[in-house]
């Protein structure tokens, strides 16, 4: 039995985890579980999967929390430090971190620090810290497996490969809302249509990533630090109908493809159940009824986010930081409807151009960034 902390089990990605859960009940014993702030599904959670700890970090929540389970034997941490000390319990054998945004990469950090491997589904971890937690990694001797359906794709291409035989790695991405829609008509974009994405079920914020395409951005910073990649051998094909998940190509011109309905169930399991794929009864797809596969180039003009996704990777240090940080809190002013869709690569900008750089950050000049850009963005005045 594989002993498991799932850190944000009432999110999109944790919900599906649980599910995977269930259907190899057997192999599983959940261990840890924490939410943000969602205490009737995380005590719904608590009471089906018994595990010894739970985290809430929003401390109202965790005080009802802990009235619903008075006389249940599960430890609760509370606040910021709650989910840091469960991240860092090393009596686990793997810890899935679906957390959202920069607020994952200390737990990630902390997960290895205890030889814990980890199931990353929290991309923000990589593109914040890439260099400081794959060399811990390697350093303890710790597996990072992805969870990102991308990422996914390529490391399933990659079983049996020499890694130095890979002439690049295509990313497919599927566009998102605003793949057709003219750059003259960017400024109505309104929140409605941001959050209504054609193919993936998901939560707030990844989903205005994919509308402004910054996802894929962050996605190409992550297949760098997880396959060790040069910037240059990372290309992205936009792919609309979501069916390729990404694809490896080796010096031979050969290209091996992983397929699949996107549905992130697949991604997750393998992720939890590797180098196995387990027996499940989900949807089968089906390439006759698909029948057709369509390509095109990314549009770095109209998705300005992309082209600052490889420029801080091409900048290095503390950039990709600056980047995540800046992305993720206009990403937030965006939801409460602040600022306007085309301001958020604008002040990503503004922070990349105006923070004070470091080329070989240490975790307290990626904490200090962190704090820098966050004010930044949230003392930007908008023009809208
Ligand atoms: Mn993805």
């Amino acid at each position: 039995m594989k002993k498991i902390t799932i850190l944000g089990s009432t999110g999109s990605i944790g919900v599906n985890a649980l599910n995977v859960v269930d259907d190899q009940r057997d192999d599983f014993n959940v261990i840890g579980l924490s939410a943000y702030k969602n205490s009737k599904l995380l005590v719904e959670q608590v009471k089906k999967y018994e595990p010894e700890f739970v985290s809430v970090v929003d401390r109202e929540a965790a005080r009802r929390v802990e009235q619903e389970l008075l006389t249940f034997g599960v430890k609760i941490l509370k606040g910021r430090e709650g989910l840091l000390e469960l991240s860092s319990y090393g009596n686990v054998d793997l810890m899935l971190n679906a957390l959202v945004g920069s607020s994952g990469m200390e737990p990630t950090i902390n997960a290895i620090r205890s030889k814990v491997d980890v199931a990353l589904s929290n991309k923000e971890s990589l593109v914040m810290a890439g260099s400081i937690i794959t060399n811990l990694a390697d350093k303890t001797d710790v597996k990072i497996y992805p969870v990102d359906s991308e990422h996914s794709a390529i490391w399933q291409c990659l079983v049996g490969e020499d890694t130095k035989e890979i002439n690049k790695i295509i990313l497919t991405g599927s566009g998102g809302p605003f793949r057709e829609l003219p750059i003259e008509k960017f400024n109505t974009i309104t929140l409605d249509r941001a959050l209504n994405h054609p193919n993936w079920e998901m939560g707030k914020k990844i989903t205005i990533d994919s509308a402004t395409m910054m996802n894929k951005g962050l996605e190409v910073i992550e297949a760098q630090w997880l396959f060790d990649m040069p910037t240059e051998k990372i290309k992205i094909v936009i792919h609309p109908q979501s069916i390729i998940h990404s694809m490896v190509e080796f010096k031979d011109k050969s290209i091996k493809a992983q397929l699949g309905l996107p549905d992130m169930k697949i991604p997750i399991q393998y992720a939890l159940t590797y180098p196995s794929h387990c027996e499940t009864d989900w949807d089968e797809l089906d390439l006759t009824e698909i029948q057709s596969l369509t390509f095109e180039k990314p549009d770095f003009i109209k998705f300005p986010c992309m082209r600052l996704a490889f420029d801080v990777l091409n900048t290095g240090g503390t950039a990709p930081a600056v980047l995540n940080v800046a992305n993720e809190q206009a990403v937030y002013r965006f939801l409460n409807q602040e600022i306007n869709f085309n301001e958020i690569p604008s002040i990503i900008e503004m922070a990349c151009e105006k923070h004070d750089f470091v080329s070989e950050p240490s975790l307290d000049d990626i904490l200090n960034i962190e704090k820098w850009s966050t004010d930044f963005v949230k003392s930007y005045h908008s023009k809208s």
